[in-house]
């Protein structure tokens, strides 16, 4: 089985509108909601490419009861820790002149130590051996900062392997867990090492270092640029194909949804790799925070070689 944790899941609204201008009133030419939060979005990537996962959250208020009921008509079910706060809501405003965007995320609600006990609880009753579990995204305020060091440690006891996707301390202390594989970009990298990161050779040698830090396995995201792996077995590169232009928000979930799909499948890492690339850009092509579709994400599949570092 698969178990998506996302901390502080968001309600995702995108404006569309015609040009920034500021001190006027300016009237969106589209909205959309998409179902937010690092892990929601790979349990969306999940569900477009054949494969169950539950979703697990904190989560409370309107927003918390739409998120359950969004990703039920969805089919993906959830196993949620109710809290007492309100979810968040996330905002991003698209200028479709200068195709540029804004993006504001509120920090969320605030979870008390019983609420993270209460998950943690749960992440332990249901782990066992051979699952994968995705734990994505930013601490709601209130959250240990070793969050993810305590739920990978949990889920990596029971048997299973966990992928993590978040930045700062929670990234640097989840680390330290040695979880299977974490899923940096190149900031975040940057960020996490001290290292430089503008070329390929630099950017190995920082994957290299995060991988000295504990996890197992390293991918790094490079938007359009797609990806680099390192690993025990060396270092690859993916490069993405090219797509024409969406809502970028969201394909670096798309592409950590890919690897778990390609892993629990017993592809290689570098097969696994390639699918995460593939789903990035497909992803990286939608309005929102959209997926693309499984007929796309194949098709750009065939086009992506990784290829080995020297
Ligand atoms: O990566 C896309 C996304 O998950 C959006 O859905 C938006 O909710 C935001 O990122 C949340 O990220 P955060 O790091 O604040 O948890």
């Amino acid at each position: 089985m698969i178990y998506t944790i996302t901390l502080n899941p968001a309600v995702d609204k995108e404006y569309l509108i015609p040009d920034f201008t500021f001190d006027q009133v300016t009237r969106a030419n589209a909205t959309r909601i998409d179902l937010g939060g690092k892990g929601f979005n790979v349990s969306r990537l999940l569900k477009i490419m054949g494969t169950e996962s539950v979703a697990l959250a904190f989560a409370g208020g309107h927003c918390g009861s739409l998120l359950r009921d969004g990703l039920f008509r969805l089919g993906i079910p959830t196993d949620f820790t109710w809290i007492s706060g309100e979810t968040r809501a996330n905002i991003s405003i698209l200028d479709s002149r200068r195709r540029r965007y804004l993006k504001i995320n509120e920090a969320g609600p605030t979870v008390t130590e019983t609420d993270f006990h209460n998950l943690l609880a749960r992440v332990l009753d249901l782990a066992a051996p051979g699952d994968w579990w995705v734990l994505g995204g930013s601490l709601p305020p209130g959250a240990p900062a070793d969050s993810y060091a305590q739920l990978i440690t949990a889920v990596q006891n029971k048997g299973g392997r966990a992928l993590l996707d978040s930045s700062g301390p929670a990234l640097a202390l989840g680390c330290r867990a040695a979880p299977f594989l974490v899923k940096p970009n190149q900031a975040e990298t940057a960020e996490l090492t001290g290292l430089p990161v503008g070329s390929t050779a630099e950017l190995a040698a920082a994957a290299q270092a995060v991988r000295a830090l504990g996890p197992a396995h390293v991918v790094i995201s490079r938007g359009a640029a797609g990806a680099l792996l390192a690993s025990e077995a060396g270092v690859w590169l993916a490069e993405s194909p090219a797509v024409p232009p969406g809502n970028p928000t969201g394909a670096g979930d798309a592409l950590v949804g890919g690897l778990v799909w390609a892993l629990a499948r017993e592809e290689t890492l570098v097969n696994a790799l390639a699918w995460g690339v593939a789903c990035g850009a497909a992803g990286a092509s939608q309005p929102g925070t959209g997926m693309g579709a499984r007929a796309e994400i194949e098709a750009l599949r065939a086009h992506i070689n990784p290829v080995p570092l020297p």
